[in-house]
């Protein structure tokens, strides 16, 4: 098996469980249209009950109620056929109901592509064994569930790490989309409902006629899983494509050069999303390079949509200076968000959305909420995780994110001193928004396991359910996902679920911990150790360790103030370090290395012990794999094997580079004595060598001895 159905296999149970479902002869479908998800939901129905259950169902195409096991359709359409929807609770956009009670099994969504969902969630019933009579609406937290692509038309794809582009090749739409149908019937089969094809770094040649052609085709190959697309676009277009003497957002040039772009996107694809714009931002052009406000950006997007739809501007806060000048200790990239976009509150249009990076940051292991998620009142917001674990070893390394989204979703802002959960908050619940939800950032590629990585693709599930539901538990969707992944048997769920749950804090632990960040190289490639990148970038990506402190000061009345930008219960949580919880102590104060810890533990002892915790976990996840050897298919067994081993090895190379970095910085020993003492370690440059050449690396930390071996080639 090489990945590609993914959480969808519909593996054939073994025949004791599947014999003890009952025969089912027929679905009913109450849509015909071949581009209908009601159809799709009924070819989908068909396949996966042959897979799973072993049996052969007919598909009937109908307008009235005729005999059926399985009736699919929307809960309008049953009633116009005649159905009795009285049992059916009031469902929300999207919202379906399943009953598998009594004769019928009962599949009806609020509209099309929620019959689709109960679709799918009947299947991954199915496919787990679980045949259990149940009757019950389900009805997603928030409206809005994208996901971003950051595909490049070039076929590259940005923090992409499993192969090319499945939607552009050479600066055009492929020819070839097979891949992205099946990715909208993964995307639909997690309740996503829409998808921004290009990169956020945008390039204005997605708008030229040929590529527009393609767009259409890519909504087309999307629409019947109810997967509608939007673009990103560039800001500068009207300067660089239009011959324009600017982009002034308020010149009536710009805006009608907008207006008539925006009026061929709808004729290719009339039932656009909307656009994704970031602006201002490393260094893209946006509204400030016209002395004009965000909100004047966003609004002249905003104007041009509204004609044709239901259209939104996504307009990212993710508005920063990549060039921080470090040596003034008030700047504090963290507050960027919250300085830049508070007292816009009341001016963006009403079809405009400001996306949210989860943290105030940039995806990084821990990081605490942005607090802009509690500075917005009128405007409506999403939430913005990432998939692609950019700064999380690269789908090289297994790390499972729902327990570090659920410390954002589950984190109370204290709003106006009222509860104000964040999923509250993007749910729209809080604030009475109307448009908002979640968005992620997910870096499929060409390459059969999608993300490159088959433990990786538990992310993008679990960000489906997430934002669905929210309160879903984090063992649960990883359970889930095993069982439909990799097969039901116990020992498999139990292994992958205590892999998963264990990745992140060991993570963590081996990369950088008390809110310090992922201490990865800064400058580009935000992978493997690199510490001392973390300072003196222009990024604001600072630690301000020294020869006797460590920490961002963060605080009102010594920092960057960045504290007083939560509601005052937050903030006097987080000003004072007695009562910082220990995981956020260095995002938030400048302390001693010798600072004593809740653990009693002094920070630099912790890091030094977090280190080897963290590493001594990745150790064990290459032998608990080794117990699904003859589970799994060998093909799966062995790509993740590879990984595991090689993630056991790099976090080695991350403890020893940390440790090493920190202990020559501060010279205080570690009280285990571990630290730069393996006396049994033997360096590869020291034996000797066929084929291999020694070579200096950069930082030396990241190596022992500075020293790593590398392949002579052949050539
Ligand atoms: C940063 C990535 C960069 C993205 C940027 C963004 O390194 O490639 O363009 O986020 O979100 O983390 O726009």
């Amino acid at each position: 098996e090489n990945g590609i159905d993914a959480w969808l296999r519909y593996a054939a149970l073994p025949s004791d469980i599947r014999i003890k479902h009952k025969q089912l002869s027929r679905i009913v479908a109450l849509s015909s249209s071949e581009t209908s998800p009601v159809y799709t939901a009924a070819k989908e129905l068909q396949d996966g009950i042959n897979r799973i259950l072993n049996q052969q169902i007919d598909i009937l195409f109908a307008t009235t109620i005729v005999t059926s096991t399985i009736i699919i359709g929307t809960v309008a359409s049953f009633s116009s056929a005649g159905g009795n929807a009285q049992e059916i609770p009031k469902l929300k956009e999207d919202g379906f109901w399943l009953s598998t009670k009594g004769e019928t099994v009962q599949i009806l969504g609020q509209n099309e592509r929620a019959a689709l969902y109960g679709a799918f969630e009947y299947l991954s019933m199915l496919a787990q064994g679980n045949f259990s009579q149940v009757a019950y609406a389900s009805n997603p937290n928030a409206p809005i569930r994208w996901a971003n692509q950051w595909d490049n038309l070039d076929g590259s794809i940005e923090r992409g790490y499993g192969g090319k582009s499945i939607f552009f090749k050479n600066g055009v739409v492929l020819d070839d989309l097979t891949r992205v149908a099946q990715y909208a019937r993964l995307l639909a089969s997690i309740r996503l409902n829409g998808a921004i094809v290009n990169n956020v770094n945008a390039g204005y040649n997605l708008l030229n006629p040929l590529n527009l052609k393609g767009l259409a085709r890519i909504a087309n190959a999307m629409r019947p899983y109810g997967i509608r697309i939007g673009i990103s676009l560039y800001f500068d277009s009207p300067r660089e494509l239009g011959g324009l003497s600017t982009s002034d957002p308020l010149d009536p040039q710009v805006i009608k050069w907008w207006s008539n772009i925006t009026t061929l996107v709808y004729q290719v694809v009339p039932d656009l999303l909307g656009y994704l714009i970031k602006a201002n931002s490393e260094g893209q052009p946006g509204p400030l390079t016209y002395n004009r406000t965000l909100a004047d950006g966003a609004n002249m997007f905003a104007r041009a949509l509204k004609p044709h739809g239901d259209g939104v501007v996504m307009y990212r806060a993710f508005v920063y200076n990549h060039h921080l000048d470090e040596s003034d200790w008030k700047n504090d990239r963290a507050n960027a968000a919250v300085d830049y976009f508070k007292d816009l509150d009341t001016q963006f249009d009403d079809n405009v959305v400001i996306q949210i990076k989860f943290g105030p940051i940039d995806f990084q292991v821990r990081e605490p909420p942005s607090p802009l998620f509690a500075n917005l009142r009128q405007t409506n917001a999403v939430i913005e995780f990432m998939v692609a674990q950019e700064y999380l070893g690269q789908q090289s390394h297994v790390v499972y994110q729902p327990p570090l989204w659920k410390t954002i979703l589950d984190f109370d802002m204290r709003i106006d001193g009222k509860s104000s959960i964040v999923s509250d908050i993007v749910s729209g619940q809080r604030l009475n928004w109307g448009r908002c939800g979640y968005a992620a950032v997910v870096n499929v590629g060409n390459d059969t396991t999608w993300l490159g990585s088959h433990m990786a693709m538990a992310n993008l599930y679990g960000y489906g359910r997430l934002a669905w539901n929210s309160s879903d538990n984090a063992v649960d969707i990883v359970q889930d996902w095993a069982r439909l992944t990799f097969g039901i048997d116990k020992t498999i769920v139990d292994t992958v679920t205590k892999i998963s749950m264990e990745s992140w804090p060991a993570y963590e632990n081996y990369t950088g911990n008390l809110g310090i960040q992922t201490l990865c190289d800064i400058l580009y490639t935000h992978f493997g150790p690199s510490p001392g990148s973390q300072d003196g970038n222009g990024w604001g990506q600072w630690t301000r360790a020294n020869a006797h402190s460590i920490g961002m000061d963060r605080t009102l009345s010594t920092g960057t103030k960045n504290s007083g930008q939560y509601p005052l219960e937050v903030a006097e949580i987080f000003d004072n370090i007695e009562t910082t919880p220990d995981e956020l102590l260095l995002w938030f104060h400048h302390v001693p290395y010798t600072q004593k810890l809740k653990s009693g533990k002094t920070v630099i002892q912790h890091f030094y012990d977090a280190h080897y915790t963290g590493a001594e976990t990745a150790q064990t996840f290459p032998a608990q794999w080794a117990a699904l050897k003859g589970l799994i298919d060998d093909e799966r067994f062995e790509h993740v094997a590879l990984r595991l081993a090689y993630q056991a090895g790099h976090s080695i190379v991350w403890r020893d580079a940390v440790n090493g970095f920190y202990i020559a910085k501060c010279g205080i020993p570690d009280d285990a004595n571990r630290v730069g003492n393996h006396p049994w370690r033997i360096e590869a440059e020291d034996m000797e060598l066929d084929g291999y050449k020694i070579v200096s690396v950069s930082p030396a930390e990241a190596a022992s001895g500075g020293k790593a071996i590398i392949t002579i080639s052949k050539d």
